[in-house]
Parts: C-alpha cells; structure tokens; sequence
C-alpha cells in the first residue's frame, strides 16, 4: 500500500519502470505492492526511460469507503469487496483522478493514431481500491460491446494505466474514451499480439475473478 503514503509515491512511481528488473534481484514472486516498496527502497540511484512518469498526489485511498459517485458513471468494477452500490463500485471521473494519476507518451497507432500522452490512474490502485487485487483475471467490458479478459498480473507488473486524459483533456467516447486502458510502448518489450487486444478503449466495466 505504499502508493496509498504521499511520501512515497513520487519516488516509487517514478521508478515504476523498474518493477521487472527489481522483481528479478529481490528474487520474489511479489505482488504489486511489494513490487512498489521494493522500487522505493531500492530507489535512490532510479534513472530509466521512463523518467517522465509523473503523478499527481491521491485524496482517496485503497482500503477507505468510497462514497457513491456524484457524477457520470464511468466505470464499474465487480468482484471485489469493496462496493458502493448493491455488489459494485461505481466511479466517476473525478474519483478516479482522485486515486492519483501517473502520466506517460506511448505510440498510440491501435487507436488515436500517433504519439499521445496519458494520464490517468494506474489499474493496481483501482483494484486495490475496489478489494480486488487478489483476483486473476479482469474480464473488462467496453461500451461497443467489445470483451477482453485481462490477467491482474498486467496490473500488478506493469504500468498499466486507466487513462482518464489525453494530451491533458477528457476523451469522448468519439475519441475512445471517456476512459481506456494503456500500456507502455517502450521499455517492456510487450509483444503486440498478446497486448494490443488488452488496450480496451470506451471502457465500461471490469469484472475481477
Ligand atoms: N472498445 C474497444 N476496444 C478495443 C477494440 C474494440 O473493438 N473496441 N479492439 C481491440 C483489438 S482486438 C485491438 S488489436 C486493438 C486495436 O484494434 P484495431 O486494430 O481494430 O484498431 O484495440 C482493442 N481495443
Ligand atoms: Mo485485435
């Protein structure tokens, strides 16, 4: 939970591209959270690619009630124990950017077409968030119907990203959003068979299993 302490979270996200390699010299098949803690210890000399990866501080936090959303329903999470609304939770914008946000460039040539930067929170602290870290697979649900199931494990080892802007501005449905999952393009040697499926765009709905 150490994405959830203010005074770690600038180091231990900018050092978020470091989780695979780290997790090789701790030797463990550690969770995200020991991942995270085991980057901020190990954080002092961080210096990669991925330096630009920035966030902005988290008023909610994993393991806190969450309120029912006050505006537009943007994403439902099943399967995890913490609910807002009969068994799911139910997020707005405004919450999720609330869980603090990482921001990262990646080649969006599946969707968008070209280089673009987005911000948004990371997929871990929505699990973590919704009691359903422990799961093993998100089986996401896009608004055109589309369906892709996600191991948690992406969520867990990478920076998978919810993104809730692009180039700093909401995305419309019409410019796949209002929210989507992104992946990095550089660094993680991601296979584009495997994860180019995974970038669900017009997000509705994550179930955890
Ligand atoms: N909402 C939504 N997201 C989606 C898809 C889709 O049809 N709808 N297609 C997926 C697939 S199969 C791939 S390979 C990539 C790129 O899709 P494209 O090549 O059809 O643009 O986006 C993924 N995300
Ligand atoms: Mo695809």
């Amino acid at each position: 939970m150490l994405l959830t302490r203010p005074s770690y979270v600038r180091p231990a996200l900018a050092l978020l591209a470091s989780v695979p390699l780290l997790l090789g010299l701790v030797g463990c098949s550690a969770s995200g959270d020991d991942a995270v803690g085991a980057v901020a210890v190990a954080g002092a000399g961080g210096d990669d690619e991925q330096a630009d990866l920035r966030v902005s501080e988290a008023t909610l936090h994993p393991g806190d009630p969450v309120p029912r959303p006050s505006g537009k329903v943007v994403l439902v999470v099943r399967g995890g124990t913490t609910t807002n609304v009969g068994d799911e939770l139910r997020l707005d914008l405004a919450q999720l950017d609330s869980l603090g946000t990482v921001e990262y460039a990646v080649d969006d040539d599946l969707a968008t077409g070209g280089r673009a930067t987005f911000s948004g929170p990371l997929v871990r602290t929505v699990l973590e968030l919704a009691g359903a870290d422990e799961g093993t697979t998100m089986r996401t649900e896009a608004l055109n119907d589309y369906l892709v199931d996600v191991p948690v494990t992406d969520a867990t080892e990478l920076p998978l990203m919810l993104a809730t802007r692009m180039n700093g501005k909401r995305m419309s449905v019409a410019n796949y959003g209002p929210t989507r999952f992104v992946y990095p393009t550089e660094g993680y040697g991601l296979d584009p068979v495997t994860y180019d499926p995974r970038w669900i765009w017009q997000l509705r709905s994550i179930e955890v299993e």
